[in-house]
């Protein structure tokens, strides 16, 4: 994981949106075009960029190491969540990925198909010598409460266990309990999920600075970053939390529109 860490933490920007919510559901005339975004990242100080290979293939600029993310789905096909494979290792490595993502819906009645074929990329990753990263989300009809801090170290255990190098789990509402799924996890990191924009800048740095202060390696985020009115200042305070160990609220921070 070290090509997507910067003294150790990571701050990954996430753009698969499109495809899983659609995107009249999170876009607006800027951030649709994936141009606005691959700029996000470079200036933004971003240690990561994922990307399904479609995006990849036809904007990537090589400036921000790749994550290509393997499965995907849309929000059209209701029932137990699965998302399948639509992009090789082989492929994501061509196209210079340096890491590869798989979302796995912990809990649904899909989960094996999703925890086998996240087994074989995982091989596939650790033979071309790079990561593989696990979104794992309960998620189902077993699932009550997905942010539960005992499902959230579930899921983050499962991680470990399946072989994610990270996971990428949502945030459980406190660092302690936070801290708790980061200790599930063993020695693979743990990246907070965004989640939809929060309904303050505040709402959600104090987010960061709780997943942070649990052990968090770091952040994996989309809509809270590209679809701010001002997304290098939104990454300008999320670097104070994630690289600088700063407060909320001091340092650059206070350049983010309350
Ligand atoms: P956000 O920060 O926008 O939530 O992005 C993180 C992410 O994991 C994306 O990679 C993915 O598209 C999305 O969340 C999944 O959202 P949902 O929980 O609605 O399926």
């Amino acid at each position: 994981m070290d090509v997507f860490l910067k003294n150790g933490k990571g701050m990954l920007l996430a753009y698969d949106q499109g495809f899983e919510h659609g995107p009249s559901a999170d876009f607006n005339e800027r951030n649709i075009d994936p141009s606005f975004i691959l700029d996000i990242a470079i200036k933004g100080g971003f240690t990561g960029v994922v990307l399904h290979k479609g995006i990849a293939e036809k904007y990537y600029s090589g400036k921000v190491p790749l994550i290509v993310k393997l499965n995907g789905k849309s929000s059209l096909v209701k029932g137990e969540p699965i998302s399948t494979q639509v992009c090789s290792v082989e492929t994501a490595v061509n196209m210079g990925a340096k890491g590869v993502g798989y979302t796995i819906y912990l809990g649904s009645a899909h989960e094996n198909v999703m925890l086998q074929e996240f087994g074989e990329i995982q091989e596939e990753a650790h033979e071309e010598g790079i990561p593989a990263i696990a979104w794992i989300y309960p998620r189902g009809e077993a699932i009550k409460n997905d942010t539960a801090p005992d499902i959230v170290a579930y899921a983050a255990r499962a991680g470990l266990e399946v072989g994610a190098d990270a996971v990428k789990i949502k945030y459980t509402g406190d660092p302690t309990s936070f801290g708790w799924a980061v200790k599930a996890a063993g020695l693979a990191k743990v990246f907070m999920s965004g989640g939809p924009k929060a309904s303050t800048d505040d709402v959600f740095l104090n987010q960061v600075k709780g997943a942070i202060d649990g052990g968090a390696t770091g952040l994996a985020v989309g809509r809270n970053v590209w679809q701010h009115e001002d997304p290098l200042k939104m990454a300008s305070a999320l670097q104070e939390i994630i690289f600088n160990a700063r407060e909320v609220g001091t340092g650059h921070q206070s350049a983010v529109a309350h």
